[in-house]
């Protein structure tokens, strides 16, 4: 099964890889959509929108706190480290939607974090952005300047970050491998990524369990775990 994949990794110039949550599963951060999925158990237009932050700050900032602890103890997991192994043979960008900073931790360079951080809260006034790894004694948390502050994620609603964007697109059209793992590709602008990738020429291959609206799109799809795929393809391009 990785023998094609393995050759198309070898002989690529400058691999993306898209990531999303279920890249993280295996670190015990439960995905979204899907039987055990956060959004069977939330509704996400209560907690991830300006207009549920506005209307109920403290309920927004409760289930944010619960995940930013579940976030600050979770550690990288062997997908996570394959991709920063990687990195020591080819040129690699790695695009996320993840919020939770564990392809950093793993060792990897360059991380696009495509809908913010959890772990970085702004104000939602002024000027002020901080990594606080600390659990806030009283909710909403406020800045200095007496506004609330908010975890720096991108809601429903919310555009990305402009320049992080820019260059993620930028990134999509100048490479020649596009690798997608974990993700239902389902949220937008994120789920164009491979088809600006396929557009300029690169070939899509999908690492996921489950068929995406996009699979029909893939060279390739591997339907295992990144856990079980990651590790073991790394290791036979590192062998070849
Ligand atoms: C495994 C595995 C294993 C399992 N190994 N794989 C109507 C109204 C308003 C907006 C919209 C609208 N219609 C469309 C929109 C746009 C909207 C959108 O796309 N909505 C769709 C849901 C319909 N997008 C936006 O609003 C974005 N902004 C935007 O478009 O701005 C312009 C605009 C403004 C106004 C109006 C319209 C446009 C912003 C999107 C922000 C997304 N935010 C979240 C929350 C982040 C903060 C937080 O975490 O609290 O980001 S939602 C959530 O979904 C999170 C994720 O990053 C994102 C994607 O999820 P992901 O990563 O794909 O995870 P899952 O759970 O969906 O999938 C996991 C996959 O893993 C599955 O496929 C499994 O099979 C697989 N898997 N185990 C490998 N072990
Ligand atoms: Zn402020």
């Amino acid at each position: 099964m990785f023998e094609p994949l393995t050759k198309q990794i070898k002989d690529s110039k400058k691999i993306v890889i898209v990531t999303g949550a279920g890249i993280s599963k295996e670190s015990g951060i439960p995905t979204f959509r899907g039987s055990n999925g956060l959004w069977r158990k939330y509704d996400p237009m209560k907690l991830a929108t300006i207009d549920a932050f506005n209307q109920n700050p403290v309920l927004v900032w409760e289930w944010y706190e619960e995940r930013r602890a579940n976030i600050l103890t979770a550690k990288p997991n062997a997908g996570h480290y394959a991709i920063s192994e990687l990195e020591k043979y080819k040129d690699v960008t790695i695009l996320t939607q993840n919020i939770d900073g564990l392809h950093q931790r793993a060792g990897s360079k360059t991380v696009l974090e495509l809908h913010g951080n959890i772990i970085r809260t702004k104000c939602t006034v002024c000027n002020f952005k901080e990594n606080l790894r600390v659990s806030f004694e009283t909710l909403p948390p406020k800045c200095n300047c007496g506004n609330i502050l908010r975890p720096d994620v991108v809601w429903f609603g919310e555009e990305l970050p402009h320049d992080v964007w820019r260059e993620a697109v930028s990134q999509a059209q100048s490479c020649d491998l596009m690798l997608i793992v974990g993700t239902s590709l389902v949220v937008s602008p994120a789920n164009s990524l491979p088809l600006y990738a396929k557009q300029n020429g690169a070939k899509l291959i999908e690492i996921n369990p489950e068929k995406t609206p996009i699979s029909s799109e893939m060279n390739l799809s591997i339907r295992a775990t990144s856990v079980e795929s990651l590790p073991r393809l790394v290791d036979l391009v590192s062998f070849c």
